[in-house]
């Protein structure tokens, strides 16, 4: 792709588009970043910008002779400032679709509503065991875009979400994976259909080349592969598969053309890791596909102590155990952080909406939690669905949320922030959120 003396715009100052915006001007192209907000919200972002790039504050629509957009994944593509640009059939792509033309090192994609953070991580760390050289980044923080400098590699290994999804055209993973496919993101991606065919996408220019890895166990997953021309291969912990992973006798088999293996048992897993079953079995696809060895997917897996935020242990005060979920941000993660215990849970949970439809958890929240908690913008929205039915309380800050937890609570049940809402009314994001409730649990 020739870039010399290109006008191009970036859209969003963020991460993902100063990185991008770099990247532009290295390659001698004529950049222009804008960003909706005011100078003095972005000053401390904008100063790892190269002095080449130009920046315009405060705007929204791209100048009439960009040549090419590149969005940030927090701008939506049908955005009505985009009409004109794309009324003048000027090319519109998101950061993902751009670094991938850059570079022809094996890629393994992973979306999926939920668990991508966890599994992409964990693939690299296996593959590190393996010997292999991997840049790992995407949606879990490092922008793709910077990871080119990393090479040369062996693979980069990316978590892909929805929003990065809208603009990619010829994105080709050499590995993809969809992990699972429950509501999210509602707000921008309007209907469940969209939503999830958006995840499907991460398969569109896959060849017969490449591998395409499902969840067997999930329908909405399973409906996607449809029209892939990828190999597939699938994960399971309700049955066995022919060519993937799957949990039997609570022990993982990898079972491929030249490979049927017990790779370990559940126990053998760590704590927080042995209620992701789902996630290490995809992991294991992966990798295996990647030329990863058993013994080196085996001793990975069995130190991998999972993510910060998700399903975190953080202390245990008078035989209660206190767990941090803060990145369980929509509907589905909540019911699978809940499926995990199998103690009365007293469950902190509310934030910013995101369309989720909390009527899907009432019936967990009957087998689960002994006492809700509510917490920001989403309560009256929690209430409506709860309807008298459940017992719950109001909490007015992460600190009361927690004091109220306590006096509900007994010797042998959990205290779990489970939020399913974004963290954006009351916290900067999750990170925030979850350090907040790990500080004043270490502080009782
Ligand atoms: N902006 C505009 N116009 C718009 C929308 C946004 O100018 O119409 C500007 C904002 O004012 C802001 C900038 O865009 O200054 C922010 O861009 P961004 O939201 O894309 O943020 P980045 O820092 O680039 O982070 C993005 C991802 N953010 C989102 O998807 C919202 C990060 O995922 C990701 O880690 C990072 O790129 C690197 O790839 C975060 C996330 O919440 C963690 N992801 C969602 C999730 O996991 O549920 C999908």
């Amino acid at each position: 792709m020739q870039l010399e003396n290109k006008n191009i715009t970036v859209i969003g100052m963020g991460r993902t588009g100063i990185a991008t915006a770099n990247f532009l001007v290295a390659k001698q192209a004529l950049v222009t970043l804008i960003d909706s907000k005011p100078r003095i919200e972005l000053e401390g972002t904008v100063q790892s910008l190269s002095p080449n790039v130009q920046t315009v504050f405060e705007c929204s629509e791209p100048p009439a002779d960009a040549d090419l957009i590149v969005l940030s994944p927090g701008v939506d593509i049908h955005s009505p400032f985009l009409g004109k640009a794309r009324n003048q059939g000027t090319e519109i792509i998101s950061e993902i679709e751009l670094a991938s033309r850059f570079t022809q090192t094996p890629i393994i994609a992973v979306t999926g509503t939920n668990g991508k953070s966890t599994v992409t991580t964990l693939i690299g760390k296996i593959l590190e065991q393996a010997g292999k050289k991997v840049a790992v980044g995407g949606n879990l923080g490092a922008p793709f875009i910077g990871l080119l400098d990393e090479e040369p590699v062996d693979y980069f290994v990316l978590e892909i979400s929805t929003f990065q999804l809208e603009g990619v055209k010829n994105f080709r993973p050499n590995i993809a994976m969809i992990l699972n496919i429950t509501p999210d993101h509602l707000d921008r991606h309007k209907t469940f259909e969209d939503y999830a065919a958006l995840k499907g996408k991460i398969s569109a220019s896959q060849t017969e080349e490449d591998f395409l890895i499902l969840n067997s166990d999930d329908d909405n997953v399973l409906k996607q592969a449809g029209s892939s021309k990828a190999k597939k291969a699938f994960f399971s912990l309700l049955g066995k598969v022919s060519e993937g992973a799957y949990l039997e006798n609570d022990s993982m088999v990898a079972c491929f053309e030249a490979l049927n293996e017990n790779l370990l048992s559940v126990d053998e897993l760590q704590l927080a890791m042995q209620c992701q079953v789902e996630n290490v079995l995809a992991a294991v696809v992966a990798t295996s596909l990647a030329g990863a060895k058993p013994d080196d997917i085996a001793n990975a897996v069995s130190k991998f102590i999972g993510l910060e935020h998700r399903i975190e242990w953080v202390r245990t005060i008078r035989g209660i155990d206190f767990i941090n979920d803060s990145k369980g941000t929509n509907v589905g993660s909540v019911h699978k952080s809940l499926m995990s215990f199998s103690r009365p849970v007293i469950l902190i949970a509310g934030g910013k909406d995101k369309g989720g439809d909390f009527l899907a958890l009432k019936k967990i929240f009957k087998e689960k939690v002994k006492h809700l908690i509510l917490i920001g913008e989403t309560k009256s929205k929690f209430r409506l669905m709860l309807n008298g039915s459940f017992s719950y309380e109001d909490a007015g800050s992460m600190e009361d949320a927690i004091g109220r937890a306590i006096d509900k609570a007994e010797a042998g049940d959990v205290v779990l922030l489970s939020p399913g809402c974004a963290s954006f009314d009351m916290f900067k994001d999750f990170v925030e959120r979850g350090n907040r409730f790990k500080e004043i649990v270490n502080r009782l």
